[in-house]
């Protein structure tokens, strides 16, 4: 089955307006060779107005959104709005959130559900620590992550997730996971979609690798199987992110 390579860039919460402005001019400058699919999330201030500066088919995406429709939730992005504001993706679950912010497996599973009964599309991010990795918890955990998702949605929301795999101890600490490594895991993860959802849902859904992803590593990891795309922090906000984009197999 042929995934379409899938690249997300993270701004996380970087930049300022100028610069972020800088960014996606930059975005809009480069030549991508591939056919990915590219996706940027800024800082929810800066969402509408880099939407109408990112030349398509490139995405803005949030990097977070609420389980209710409106109400009194003070700070919080329902997926509505983002419908409504012609936002179509949203981050969910990032190890930031969850372990910075209380995202737990639930509010993540549960905010997934709002995000596509919304008609958004998520990328619903999982991953283990460094110290659930060394005690050899990586597919327990990840698998645990899954089903509390799996848990709220139908077989047919999984068109709608691409699955990012951000081992924590990767994540803006300059240790890539090996090529090795994440394609163990993203084996592990297609193959629970296979027992669990359904085989044509580990065909189709994209399993992106994020953590300290540069355009030195990206052309390495891109060649395993199993690895669809990236989810990029850092190096997102840097020229090389380009060569990210374009470092599909
Ligand atoms: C993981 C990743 C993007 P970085 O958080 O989501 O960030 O590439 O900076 O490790």
């Amino acid at each position: 089955v042929a995934r379409k390579f899938f690249v997300g860039g993270n701004f996380k919460m970087n930049g300022s307006l100028k610069e972020v402005e800088t960014i996606v001019q930059r975005i809009n400058d480069a030549k991508f060779d591939g056919s990915a699919e590219l996706v940027v999330a800024p800082p929810a201030l800066y969402l509408l107005k880099i939407q109408g500066e990112l030349n398509p088919p490139a995405q803005v995406s949030a990097q977070n959104s609420y389980t209710e429709k409106s109400g009194a939730f003070t700070g919080e992005i329902s997926p509505n709005q983002l419908k409504d504001a012609n936002v179509h993706w949203v981050i969910l679950g990032h190890s930031e959130r969850r372990s910075l912010f209380g995202d737990t497996d639930k509010l993540v599973a549960d905010k997934t559900k709002a995000a596509v009964g919304a008609g958004l599309s998520v990328i619903a991010c999982i991953g283990e620590s460094l110290e659930e990795r060394e005690s050899g918890k990586t597919q327990a955990v990840v698998e645990r992550q899954l089903e509390a998702i799996a848990n709220e949605i139908s077989e047919s929301d999984w068109k709608n997730i691409v699955i990012a795999y951000e081992p924590v101890w990767a994540i803006g600490t300059g240790k890539v996971a090996t090529k090795e490594q994440a394609q163990e895991t993203h084996e592990q993860i297609r193959q629970w979609l296979a027992k669990k959802v359904s085989q044509s849902t580990a065909d189709e859904t994209r399993i992106i690798y994020g953590g300290s992803v540069n355009g030195k590593n990206c052309t390495d990891l891109s060649n395993a199987p199993d690895i669809d795309g990236f989810l990029v922090g850092g190096a997102s906000l840097k020229p090389e992110f380009i060569d990210i984009v374009n470092s599909q197999k």
